[in-house]
């Protein structure tokens, strides 16, 4: 499949579609097609695998056993049916520069950093630019958020020191984005999904990169982004069983640890890895691969994220293999129409945070992520958190809008649309409080 730019200078008719396809991509509610079910009634019966018995039939009954063998294992079968492997080793060459250093930022409340990763150590190879922002009135090193944006990091916040991406970018409507580049009328302009301010008053450190630096998001086979760095010999693409965007965009959240754990400002043993929509699939799935992460936030991931693919509630495994063939990986297409044959379900990828905490938000209004689908994924990941003695939901319903429920494992149902809000970052922020910072 050509990259949409491309068809956009093939005919006209062609740059409609791809730019009404755009519309709905953001904007999941109008897009819900009329086959798609969205009545809990139509719900088909169906048996998830169980996360704790071995794929040999071998109960699991400690936390050791979960951790020695059983974690493993359903990790792998992840990997190979669903996000696809991610390479172990990094890129020869690898290294970072801090680029730009702004002490006074938000009128002196935080410091501004900003941090080049050169993937293959080349200038003119694929790079990602992290935008890290720190409070200024704590003493001892910040724990910190961090999560990919959609837009460019000039978007979360107006301030125009704030570098300008230069990035490929979907195409805008709104004069934000034009020939693929953003404008500066991009800043800020989702400073409402970013409450930086807030961030920064309770204490914590907020580090954002733009997803498309590690992999772009159109399908073009893998030729852009950091796939081909790790390519064998004469091989062209990733294998069938290989990492897709999600996957790339897991590993560059990473790699931004990593850097994270080099900077003496920042304690990354309290890092929060956080994400929206196809961004909510990839925070959970760093979370799940890279134990380092110390919470793990799911905000309206639906589909490939938190919600139960068996459900086949709102977006399903063939559409959404359809709309975005390089998500996933190439085996997932085995699943279209055929969820029951999968080895896993989505629960058992939260099942994989456990013990840490993971929280899993909804928005009442977006049926296309299944709501009370992404609610079962934590109840049925609970046994999992309950052999480290951990509290997951605590109840067997979804709760009521608004009403957030749970420990370890913790979930809402905010009112409203699919976004990423102010209501949103406040439960999240109480819940970094409650688990990472002592007496609170
Ligand atoms: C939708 C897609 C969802 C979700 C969303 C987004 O079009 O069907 O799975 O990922 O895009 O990321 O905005």
């Amino acid at each position: 499949m050509k990259a949409p730019h491309q068809l956009l200078t093939h005919s006209p008719l062609k740059a409609c579609l791809i730019f009404l396809l755009s519309a709905l991509y953001m904007n999941p509610l109008f897009a819900i097609p009329k086959d798609a079910n969205v009545d809990e009634a139509k719900v088909p019966k169906f048996t998830l695998p169980d996360p704790l018995t071995m794929t040999d039939g071998t109960p699991v009954t400690s936390s050791h056993q979960w951790s020695a063998r059983r974690r493993g294992e359903i990790l792998d079968l992840f990997k190979e049916h669903v996000y696809g492997r991610s390479p172990d080793g990094l890129p020869a060459g690898l290294s970072h520069q801090v680029t730009q250093t702004i002490p006074n930022f938000l009128d002196g409340k935080a410091t501004l950093k900003e941090i080049r990763v050169l993937f293959n150590g080349k200038k003119d190879g694929p790079k990602m630019h992290i935008l890290l922002i720190l409070p200024n009135h704590t003493k001892k090193p910040a724990p910190a958020f961090l999560g990919l944006n959609f837009s460019g990091n000039h978007s979360i916040h107006p301030d125009s020191r704030i570098t300008l991406s230069k990035s490929w970018m979907r195409p805008k409507k709104d004069g934000s984005v034009i020939d693929h580049k953003a404008t500066e009328k991009a800043r800020g302009a989702s400073s409402s999904r970013w409450p930086v301010e807030t961030i920064i008053d309770r204490g914590y450190a907020l580090a954002t990169i733009y997803y498309g630096d590690i992999d772009p998001d159109f399908d073009d086979d893998f030729k852009n982004g950091v796939q081909p760095l790790f390519y064998r010999e004469g091989q062209k693409k990733p294998a069938a069983n290989e990492w897709g965007s999600i996957g790339a965009w897991s590993w560059g959240l990473s790699r931004a640890l990593d850097y994270l754990e080099s900077d003496p400002t920042i304690d990354a043993k309290k890092v929060s890895v956080l994400g929206h929509s196809r961004l909510g699939k990839t925070s959970l799935w760093a979370g799940a691969q890279d134990q380092r992460f110390a919470i793990v936030i799911s905000n309206d991931s639906g589909c490939g994220g938190a919600a139960l693919s068996r459900r086949r509630f709102g977006e399903k495994v063939k559409r959404i293999n359809t709309s975005f063939p390089h998500w996933f990986n190439d085996r997932f297409n085995q699943y279209n129409d055929n969820e029951n044959a999968l080895p896993i379900d989505q629960h058992q990828l939260i099942s994989l945070i456990a013990p840490r905490p993971v929280y899993i938000a909804s928005a009442s209004e977006d049926l296309w992520a299944d709501p009370t689908g992404e609610f079962l994924s934590g109840k049925y990941a609970e046994p999992v958190y309950a052999l480290f003695g951990k509290k997951g939901l605590g109840c067997d319903q979804p709760p009521a809008v608004d009403h957030p429920v749970g420990d370890f494992i913790r979930y809402h149902r905010r009112s409203g649309k699919h976004d990423l809000t102010a209501y949103d970052w406040a439960q999240y922020l109480d819940f970094a409080d409650r688990h990472l910072i002592k007496n609170k």
